[in-house]
């Protein structure tokens, strides 16, 4: 693992940061505005006082903070694998180059002690999972290691009723920002109920605060709609949707080709318009993280 001296020196120095993934970067978005986008996010991350933490696999080695020329490779570079748990292992034997996803960036940041972590939204329980059994692995990272993560819900592609049961049986207390429902990706409610409404970075912060106290293992998920003028209207982006796993069951996509086959097809389908909305709430999302991150600090400060 390395990580950079920015990153190492601000862990040290107890100040926040923010912790950011790298599969949204090479399978989540098309080049250019997967890098330019990663970069807004540090900036943002920066703005709101914290220190952004890219994370990712090059040569076989677990990078903690990205520099520029990183970002901009990893948004460039073709065959870089998405990286869940199960191919870290191979990833580093091989020596290879690859995306974290959110569950393999919450354990780089957890070996690296970044208890904070921002992203779009996570993966979770695909529809028609009760045939196919396909469940992201990011629910389980989220029960079971101390990061908590910030979102804008779970991606649209999936089952949210289905994803909410999950993050309840692996006990991740499910919050929200504002709102006082689950966020949807590119809309802003999905409509089903959240364990807690918080209104100030602060509030957010003592949860994670007696969660680490408690010793209770995993991590927190923070919802935060998406910035209400980049909202897609729900009935819209949902028939498109649906078309686009309709064409990926036609096509027999499956496994880890399904989300980055059905956020590509859907950008098509709303000629870029949900490219837009997904860049804006990354955004949104690193605003507040590193809002979140800087109370935190102060609390652990303050002990
Ligand atoms: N959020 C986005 N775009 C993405 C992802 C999340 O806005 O591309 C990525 C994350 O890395 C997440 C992954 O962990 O999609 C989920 O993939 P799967 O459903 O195969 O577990
Ligand atoms: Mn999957």
């Amino acid at each position: 693992m390395k990580i950079n001296d920015e990153v190492k020196s601000a862990l040290e120095q107890g100040r926040a940061v923010v912790a950011l993934e790298s599969t949204i970067i090479s399978h989540g978005m098309p080049y250019p505005k997967n890098v330019q986008t990663a970069l807004l996010v540090e900036k943002a991350v920066r703005d709101n006082g914290a220190i952004p933490a890219t994370i990712g696999i090059i040569d076989g080695e677990l990078v903690i903070g990205m520099n520029a020329e990183e970002i901009e490779e990893f948004g460039k570079k073709s065959g870089i694998a998405k990286v869940s748990k199960r191919d870290m292992p191979i990833v580093m034997a091989t020596k290879s180059w690859g995306a974290t996803t959110v569950s393999t960036t919450i354990l780089g940041a957890k070996m690296a002690g970044i208890p904070i972590f921002v992203t779009g939204g996570i993966g979770g329980v695909h529809r028609g999972a009760e045939t196919t059994w396909d469940v992201s692995r990011d629910l389980y990272e989220l029960g079971s290691e101390p990061v908590t993560v910030i979102c804008a819900g779970c991606k649209a592609i999936l089952d949210v009723d289905k994803t909410l049961e999950v993050l309840e049986t692996q006990g991740v207390p499910v919050l929200s920002y504002k709102e006082p429902t689950f966020a949807n990706f590119y809309c802003r409610s999905s409509g089903k109920p959240v364990d807690y409404v918080f209104d100030e970075p602060i509030q957010a912060a003592r949860v994670m605060d007696f969660q680490n106290k408690m010793g209770l293992k995993g991590g927190i998920l923070i919802s935060n709609p998406c910035p209400e003028e980049d909202a897609l209207p729900h009935s819209y982006i949902d028939s498109i949707i649906d078309q686009a796993i309709r064409e990926a069951d036609e096509k027999g996509v499956r496994g880890k080709e399904s989300t980055p086959f059905l956020l590509k097809r859907v950008v098509e389908l709303t000629g870029g318009d949900s490219l837009e909305t997904n860049i804006h709430l990354v955004i949104n999302n690193a605003i507040l993280g590193a809002q979140i991150a800087v109370e935190y600090a102060k609390l652990r400060k303050e002990k």
